[in-house]
């Protein structure tokens, strides 16, 4: 459908600006927000930032959720870092897509009547401090891996922040894999812990990347545009490449009884996650969908008196200048 409308609206613009346009892409040109570009274009870049920007926002829940829990001192400082420069990137991604006409109260009001998505990870609860340890692990795991290929999207705003955004990431991936770390080679307990979480956010991480190359809706217009550098299933072929040996050197197990790797390709054959639990998730039937969302909801109400007083103080200083004018 979207797709299709994408289409459509093409076939009304003029086929020189867009021939040009594709031009630019190909030769790996960087769009500038100025600069021309059709409307598909512009309509996809602004759905893909801005779901982008409300992962990261709402990626702080599940994080934040145990940061008065930290085992030691130095595990609070280091999650609390790392909770923030969430808050950080979704900053950078808001300013992004700020570029492109939309503004950051109509993009939070979208995701907040359900009309915008955030990443179906974050639907998912952090039952123990290993939880912790997962997250970092695998899910930013996963994000890195398809946000470096990110860095060369087409759209030049974006393209910087991910540049800005990756070297944090690759941090915050190491702070999961040093919780795991300690967690597999800790008490029986604690090992069993770690195994619990690898096993709960395994399947829900393979699903960041999006549905299969099949169902995917948008893939073949956006990698034509260079939005997207990569499909779906090439990017959790090689999550699944890169991870499996990181846990086989923690002493954990894939909870994938078909995994195996192919000697001749060095890649891992691997079970899909359950697409009908992903497309339910997407529909807002998560185990966490209405706390997410009643969480964002809430902070955003609770926040309106600051936001009223920032404007009325910008009209404020307007209306000096007008006057001094
Ligand atoms: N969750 O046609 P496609 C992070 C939707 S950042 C929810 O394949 P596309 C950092 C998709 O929107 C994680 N919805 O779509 C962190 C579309 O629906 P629509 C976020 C999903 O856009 C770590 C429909 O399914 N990263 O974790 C998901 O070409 C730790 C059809 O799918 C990004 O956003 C999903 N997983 O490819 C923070 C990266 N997958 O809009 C805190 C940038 C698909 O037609 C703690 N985004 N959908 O109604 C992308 O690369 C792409 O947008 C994909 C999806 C790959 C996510």
């Amino acid at each position: 459908m979207y797709a299709q409308m994408i289409k459509s609206e093409a076939s009304r613009e003029d086929p020189e600006k867009l021939a040009a346009f594709q031009a630019r892409i190909d030769a790996g040109d960087k769009i500038e927000p100025k600069d021309w570009m059709p409307l598909g274009y512009r309509k996809t870049l602004i759905r893909q930032i801005g779901q982008h920007a409300h992962s990261e926002i709402v990626g702080q829940l599940p994080e934040g959720n145990w940061i008065t829990r930290a085992p030691t001192l130095e595990r609070k400082a280091i999650l609390l870092a790392k909770v923030q420069d969430e808050a950080g990137h979704g900053l950078y991604l808001y300013c992004a897509a700020e570029t492109l006409g939309v503004t950051r109260d109509e993009l939070t009001e979208m995701l907040l009547d359900g009309r915008m998505k955030y990443s179906s990870i974050f639907n998912y609860p952090t039952l123990t401090w290993a939880d912790m340890g997962a997250v970092g692990w695998l899910v930013d795991g996963a994000a890195i891996m398809n946000q470096v290929p990110l860095q060369r999207t087409s759209f030049g705003p974006y393209s910087r922040a991910m540049i800005r955004i990756c070297k944090e990431e690759s941090f915050h991936q190491r702070q999961g894999y040093d919780i795991m770390m300690k967690m597999a080679a800790g008490t029986p307990a604690q090992k069993k812990m770690a195994q619990d979480a690898l096993n709960r956010f395994w399947y829900p991480s393979l699903m960041m990347f999006g549905p299969s190359d099949k169902e995917s809706v948008h893939s073949e217009q956006s990698m034509a545009w260079k939005i997207k550098m990569n499909t779906n299933d090439e990017l959790r072929q090689k999550f699944v490449d890169q991870t499996v040996p990181q846990a086989h050197y923690l002493g954990l197990t894939v909870p994938d009884e078909h995994l195996k790797l192919d000697e001749e390709t060095g890649h891992y054959a691997f079970s899909q996650p359950d697409w009908s639990e992903f497309f339910d998730v997407l529909k807002g039937n998560g185990p966490c969908n209405r706390e997410r969302l009643a969480a964002r909801n809430k902070a955003w109400d609770d926040g309106k008196w600051v936001r009223d007083g920032l404007l009325a103080h910008a009209d404020k200083k307007a209306a000096r200048k007008v006057a001094a004018e």
